[in-house]
């Protein structure tokens, strides 16, 4: 019902009157737009009562997930890997019908599965998609931390890609981006919730992190672990009322406890990244503890090693594991809770790890592989401070008091010049903020000073608690944005633009412009009004 523009605003507007009355078609489209994301069971159930049958049969709560097949061997999606610099490939993203955990559900996909191929590049690379729309709405595409230009046909979210549109998108990638892990995915405001979570997000690894091992680890497997949960209902992903603290199916590279078979004592490189559009995952490994390279992509100063690790949607650690017995072994998510009226995720095993044969000589861990931030001796030439605060029953979410609006620069920062940022969660539950373009240096969490191991790209906001960061705003002219990374938060308004400028006073006139044209694409009817409007 969001294809083809053929709804004004006033029509919808006019029919979200009508939606006692009737509750399908366009009117179902509209009443969704007024009623929202639940946490709220009066919503399904009054959609149940008003629909036929077939959106609401055979499930609880309005949300289901499906029967997978468990235990198949640990797989990781298509690598398409760049050449001669250049990475070029088509995404025609489309609705169509996938295999997940051995089980066909209809979703969105790039390339034609659930899991978008995994990119793989080197620094100084370009990437080049063709990406054609046949989704019957807007898209675009956003290069998640990579430290590149945001402006023109580059890693630009204010531009939006339309329903039927062929667009070229081209990213330069500097020679000097750090090696690591990234990730790609659809970033259309108001609709970033439900098109990563049918599927519309892969990874991106950015070679160069083993040349920075000891020798005897450059050769290491290395293996992509993309979290991605879903719920499906009727066949298809669900993507109405998209509810985050409901029964889920997680996967790891679209499969349910996968089995990954590995020598004992064998040093494995694992890429954590968590793809999912809203869920956390606080991530456990039964016989062995993750020695992590990297955070968000930036290898880290002093290499450490933890027994958990916590990845809000977005995270991604690049880690070394490896098991000194032979057995069975788990990869776990254990139980986790958001914040006192966040949501509430039980524990699941993600995968299973059989260790067998004779055990490979003992390598030491290497102690630091990148440099380690030192922007707490910046000169700071500015103290901003933003407050993320909500309105969760009524779908509402504010920085600063506000939803975004793409009419409004939030904030003009001059180029060259070092921030802190005061982030303060005024919210019973966490949010993890996410800027894009230029990593940051977290400086302390809730007044306490935090030791950081490198620069990060995402941070988590505790439940009524106050982060401060500094941002070096490097080299890319141009405006982006800053979020949470809860989706269905973004698509409500937690989302501000910054504009990074020579002089950092006024908005460029390319932003203004940027800005008009996203203001128009929210406006027009084929575009899912869920997005926070002013
Ligand atoms: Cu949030």
């Amino acid at each position: 019902m969001r294809n083809g523009g053929l709804w004004s605003d006033r029509a919808l507007a006019h029919a979200r009157y009508l939606f006692p009355i009737e509750a399908r078609g366009v009117v179902s489209q509209a009443w969704t737009d007024v009623l929202t994301k639940p946490r709220r069971l009066t919503v399904v159930l009054l959609a149940c009562g008003a629909a036929t049958a077939s959106g609401c049969g055979g499930t609880t709560q309005g949300v289901a997930t499906f029967p997978p097949q468990h235990g198949p061997a640990f797989e990781q999606p298509v690598v398409l890997r760049s050449r001669g610099g250049l990475l070029r490939t088509t995404f025609t993203v489309q609705e169509r019908r996938f295999t997940v955990a051995g089980v066909q559900v209809r979703g969105k996909s790039y390339q034609g599965d659930f899991i978008g191929p995994t990119l793989r590049v080197r620094p100084g690379d370009t990437i080049e998609i063709r990406l054609v729309n046949r989704l019957g709405e807007p898209t675009n595409l956003h290069e998640h931390g990579f430290h590149v230009s945001p402006i023109g046909i580059s890693d630009n979210v204010l531009r939006t890609m339309p329903a039927g549109s062929d667009s070229a998108v081209r990213v330069r990638i500097p020679r000097n981006l750090s090696p690591g892990t990234y990730w790609y995915d659809a970033h259309q405001h108001g609709l970033v919730e439900e098109q990563i979570f049918s599927g519309l997000a892969g990874v991106i690894i950015v070679d160069g992190l083993t040349q920075r091992l000891p020798p005897a680890l450059r050769h290491v497997p290395d293996r992509v672990v993309a979290l991605k949960d879903l719920q499906v209902r009727d066949g298809a992903i669900v993507t109405e009322n998209i509810d985050s603290d409901a029964p889920t199916t997680r996967t790891v590279n679209g499969l349910v406890d996968p089995v990954l078979r590995v020598r004992t004592n064998q040093t494995q490189l694992l890429r954590l990244a968590n793809i999912s559009a809203d869920i956390f995952y606080r991530l456990r490994l039964d016989g062995a503890r993750f020695t992590v390279l990297a955070e968000d992509a930036n290898p880290v100063g002093r290499v450490w090693a933890a027994d958990e690790l916590i990845l809000p949607p977005g995270k991604r650690y690049d880690v070394l594991v490896r098991w000194p017995r032979p057995g069975t072994y788990r990869l776990r998510t254990l139980r986790y809770r958001t914040g006192p009226s966040g949501d509430n995720y039980p524990e699941r095993r993600l995968a299973t790890v059989r260790v067998a044969g004779t055990p490979v000589a003992g390598v030491s861990w290497p102690r630091s592989i990148g440099p380690l931030p030192q922007l707490q001796r910046e000169r700071i030439r500015r103290v901003r401070h933003l407050t993320f605060s909500e309105n969760d029953p009524k779908e509402r979410y504010f920085i600063n008091g506000r939803r975004f609006d793409a009419t409004r620069v939030n904030e003009v920062v001059k180029l060259g010049s070092t921030e802190e940022w005061v982030i303060r969660n005024a919210t019973g539950e966490q949010h993890p903020f996410h800027l894009h373009v230029d990593d940051f240096q977290v400086i302390s969490i809730n007044g306490k000073p935090y030791r950081a191991r490198s620069l990060r790209d995402t941070v988590i906001l505790p439940a009524h608690g106050v982060v401060r960061i500094r941002i070096r705003f490097r080299d890319f002219l141009g405006a982006t944005v800053y979020h949470c990374h809860i989706t269905a938060h973004e698509d409500g308004g937690m989302m501000g633009i910054v504009d990074v400028t020579r002089a950092g006073r006024r908005p460029s006139g390319r932003t203004l412009r940027d800005l008009r044209n996203m203001r128009k694409a929210m406006t027009t009817a084929d575009h899912r009004s869920h997005a926070a409007m002013p």
